[in-house]
């Protein structure tokens, strides 16, 4: 059997299937490197097979949403580690389709291997996926319990072949691009993060001690954006009001601004705790069950309800909290713990989770105008079009690897991974943010290899650079590399290796300091990269080379 659309082999034509619920039409027209399959659902849809093939020997398998992995797997890996995480933490963290990654491997959106991608366009209404039933490989688009009554669009599925796979993700991400009208940002940010070494103690002298020595030293820390992170809230859900020893939002932002920087702040837009303010006032804000509060992670020690994205007050309290934070000051709004509003459960609108989502994000949006939106920990193609930028991995940290897999961090091995696995979506779905760079060599457990090798390739690969460390902790070492990275950036950047062993070449064309290729050996062990022998967990820079990088 060779791969068929909606169960027949793939080629250009009409297809219309009655199945017992619902009925789909569609076209499957020819592309540049394969198919698209366009078209539309109505009726009860439930679980659709659109896609089938042989399940290849090994597959990159990417997670939904930004803290999840993308990395090679076979048709036998198994994750037990999420038995632990769905118990203790959350069902709907890696999957809003709870269970079905505890069976067997699961990639959302899109799947490749050496010479074939299969990958959904957009995800507005259903949750697209692949998972290996029996021998095969099979693309599916849930539609949770949603019904039709006129039909909708089904999410258009695009079949690439020929060459290689890195190449074909390139020509998806495009493809992506075009159907979510993705618009880049023109600012790329530099900037500073208060997360990665204060974490949630952070105290308002830390901010001012930190404001002080950027400004103090532009030249080594040239930020256009100083963004206060989780720690200033009373509350989860409650933003505007921040702890006691912290200026009002107001003067918070003005003290960014008066060093001139571009002020930004971190908020959950769509989680609640138990013990907010916002969970007292409004439970029927948040998304029910059984006519409840429906529980959907825990965080911070306590219970963390989702916002209910179709309640119009709800809508109105965001609109109001975005636009609030906007007037005390703050450009660029790191929005996290996104996939919360895309838990399924009952919500005031009849619509599937995906599209509760996407109507809260579309909210921020609106709200946001054109200042800079950085999501995390969101379902990432419903939010292709709606966002500037997107962590693209899980939380770095000042250690290398400490676990077996890409679920539930913090790690910088596997931060630094997913940042070159994905990067075929930055600048097509959005900016990328690879997570904050740790430059610092005291406080840390990362050696120097390993702290270079990050900053260098967040560098070479263009991506959002953001330094989170307490800044007396660095000397003219570390400030040094810092703008090594920064120089590296500028370029069209691609990535090869992705199907193999760890090792990977970042191709940098027309970057500020001209063309670069930065091999990079994430393994354990030495390996050959560009025919020069790397150390484990290292970089290289490689003789700069002709071509566009896909040595194609
Ligand atoms: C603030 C942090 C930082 C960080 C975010 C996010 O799965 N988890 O339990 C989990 C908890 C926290 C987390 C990621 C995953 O970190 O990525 O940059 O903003 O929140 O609390």
């Amino acid at each position: 059997m060779t791969a068929q659309l909606l169960g027949k082999p793939v080629r250009a034509g009409r297809l219309v299937r009655r199945l017992e619920k619902a009925r789909i039409e569609a076209d499957v027209e020819r592309a540049a490197h394969g198919y698209i399959l366009k078209g539309t659902v109505s009726g009860r849809p439930g679980r659709l097979e659109i896609f089938r093939a042989p399940a290849p020997p090994a597959f990159l398998l990417n997670n939904w949403q930004s803290w999840g992995p993308m990395e090679r797997v076979t048709p036998s890996t198994r994750f037990p580690e999420l038995e632990t995480i769905v118990r203790d933490y959350s069902p709907y963290l890696f999957s809003p389709l709870p269970g079905l990654l505890l069976r067997g491997p699961v990639s959302d959106y899109f799947t490749a291997w050496e010479g074939t991608v299969a990958g959904f366009l957009t995800s507005r209404i259903g949750h697209p996926f692949f998972t290996v039933e029996g021998g095969d490989l099979v693309g599916r688009v849930d539609y949770f319990d949603a019904e039709f009554d006129a039909p909708v669009a089904l999410e258009p599925l695009a079949v690439l072949s020929g060459g290689r796979a890195e190449r074909l993700l390139d020509v998806y991400g495009a493809l992506v691009k075009r159907a979510n009208r993705v618009r880049i940002n023109a600012w790329n940010p530099v900037g500073w993060c208060s997360w990665y070494h204060y974490f949630g103690k952070l105290v308002w002298d830390d901010v001012l001690e930190n404001l002080d020595i950027a400004a103090r030293d532009r030249k080594s820390f040239p930020f256009d954006v100083f963004q206060v992170d989780d720690g200033y809230e009373t509350d989860i859900g409650d933003w505007m009001s921040p702890k006691p020893g912290y200026p009002d939002l107001p003067g918070l932002a003005r003290a960014i601004a008066r060093k001139k920087f571009k002020a930004g702040i971190w908020t959950a837009p769509f989680s609640a705790a138990a013990t907010s303010e916002l969970f007292a006032s409004h439970p029927d804000w948040m998304v029910q069950e059984d006519g409840r509060p429906k529980l959907c992670y825990r965080g911070w020690g306590k219970p963390i309800y989702a916002l209910d994205t179709t309640h119009p007050e709800a809508k109105t309290w965001l609109h109001e909290m975005v636009t609030g934070l906007r007037k005390a000051g703050f450009s660029y709004l790191k929005i996290d713990f996104l996939f919360a509003a895309a838990m399924p459960g009952t919500r005031r609108k009849r619509v599937t989770p995906i599209q509760a989502y996407r109507e809260g994000l579309g909210v921020v949006r609106r709200a946001a105008g054109r200042d800079f939106v950085l999501a995390c920990g969101a379902p990432l193609l419903p939010s292709a079009g709606l966002v500037d930028g997107m962590r693209v991995g899980e939380d770095t940290a000042p250690y290398w690897k400490t676990k077996p897999s890409g679920f539930q961090g913090p790690n910088a091995y596997f931060a630094l991974k997913n940042a070159l696995l994905r990067q075929f979506m930055h600048r097509t779905f959005w900016l990328n943010d690879p997570d904050c760079l740790l430059l610092r060599g005291r406080e840390t457990e990362l050696t120097r290899n390993e702290r270079e090798l990050y900053a260098l390739a967040a560098g070479a690969l263009d991506n959002m650079v953001i330094a989170s460390d307490k800044l007396s902790l660095l000397g003219p070492e570390e400030k040094n590399l810092f703008l090594r990275a920064l120089a590296l950036r500028g370029g069209r950047s691609r990535v090869s290796g992705l199907l193999g062993e760890d090792a990977y070449i970042i191709h940098s064309r027309g970057g500020l300091s001209g063309d670069a290729r930065l091999g990079v050996n994430l393994s354990d062990r030495e390996a050959v990269i560009g025919g020069i022998s790397v150390a484990p967990r290292s970089g290289a820079l490689l003789e700069p080379e002709l071509g566009d990088g896909t040595g194609e």
